[in-house]
């Protein structure tokens, strides 16, 4: 399986993020990708390439111009308005109040595109997006030139991104992204199975109206769990996607004998949806010792994982999204590629 990873992802480093009332050194930081990278060399699994810049015309087809424009420019506007130190946002919309004017100042938009406090913008974040996203792309390249599969090694992740906001560490969606990119390129119907510990809500907005693309997601039940205001069962989707929109909320404390069950469910009915093409967003923070998740998946579980989403028998790209335990990221990670290979 070719791996696309980009150097730089490392220009997307912050320093600190909302957490449990303070502001905490970033979990997702360079090193994740790292360990990743060294685990797949190490076992000499498959062969690793830079990935071709694709520009901003695959990116205009999943989110919105005037968020785009911001992300490129967030970070030159904040520094003449606050100097050099991360962007984060102070404030956000609620009941009752308005957004229909976009506001003029820095910290007005940051709050209009945000949903988190746990999401810096930095000098690079703009270049370390767009290389994850370029990552995504060319592997859906691959797979239209015909691969069983393809691995992108993005980060910063995405499937908290959605049209027109960021949040959950994410800023541009590499999986809807790269699902739209197999649409344009051909393929009548995807899937995108999102097996992160949290809900993929930005993945799930921008397919919510989408009959041509299926959405399934297991992930921690938002009754208590990040990002709280989205993932519940009762999320299927309006219009033409009515019905294209399956959210399997599991329990704090699962582990794999209930999560294979609820897999299994996932993978019926993305068999029964019939796409062209399936696009895996894959965390590996239901681990057992993630710092910031609450199932308990063991190393070995991801290599049941990677068989399972091979079983579904389809043309799969998976495109990297979170996974916190960095000394155990790269052994989870590989182990869902070498069970989707064997
Ligand atoms: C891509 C992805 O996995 N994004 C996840 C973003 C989660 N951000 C909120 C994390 C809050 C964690 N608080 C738990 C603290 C345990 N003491
Ligand atoms: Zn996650």
């Amino acid at each position: 399986m070719i791996v696309f990873y980009s150097e730089e992802h490392r220009l997307q480093s912050g320093r600190s993020e909302l957490n449990d009332g303070q502001l905490v050194p970033c979990y997702e930081k360079p090193a994740r990708a790292d360990i990743v990278r060294n685990r797949l060399d190490a076992i000499g699994f498959g062969s690793v390439r830079a990935p071709e810049p694709h520009g901003l015309t695959p990116l205009e087809r999943v989110h919105d111009v005037g968020y785009l424009a911001f992300l490129q420019n967030a970070w030159g506007e904040w520094v003449q308005e606050h100097g050099d130190w991360d962007a984060l946002p102070l404030n956000w919309v609620a009941p009752g109040m308005h957004r229909r004017v976009v506001p003029r100042s820095i910290d007005g938009r940051l709050g209009y595109y945000s949903f988190d406090a746990g999401t810096p913008i930095t000098a690079g974040t703009w270049r370390a997006a767009t290389s994850a996203a370029d990552s995504a792309l060319s592997g859906a390249d691959r797979i239209r030139a015909g691969d069983r599969s393809a691995f992108a090694l993005c980060r910063p992740p995405g499937h908290h991104a959605g049209k027109a906001f960021y949040g959950g560490y994410c800023f541009l969606n590499n999986a809807a992204i790269a699902a739209q990119s197999l649409r344009d390129g051909g393929a009548a119907r995807v899937a995108v199975l999102d097996v992160d510990y949290h809900h993929g809500n930005g993945t799930q907005e921008i397919l919510w109206e989408r009959g041509d693309a299926l959405f399934v997601s297991l992930h921690a039940d938002p009754v208590d769990e990040f990002p709280y205001f989205s993932g519940h069962a009762d999320e299927t989707g309006a219009g033409a996607g009515e019905g294209a929109n399956l959210n399997l909320p599991l329990p704090w404390g699962t582990d794999w004998a209930a999560y294979a069950e609820t897999l299994d469910v996932a993978a019926r009915r993305i068999r029964a949806f019939a796409p062209d093409v399936l696009v895996v967003s894959l965390g590996a923070d239901t681990y057992g010792g993630d710092p910031i998740s609450r199932f308990r998946l063991l190393s070995e579980d991801f290599l049941r994982m990677g068989a399972a989403i091979a079983g579904i028998g389809l043309p799969t790209l998976f495109v990297m999204e979170g996974g916190y335990a960095v000394d155990d990221l790269g052994v989870n990670v590989a182990n869902v590629l070498t069970g989707f290979e064997d």
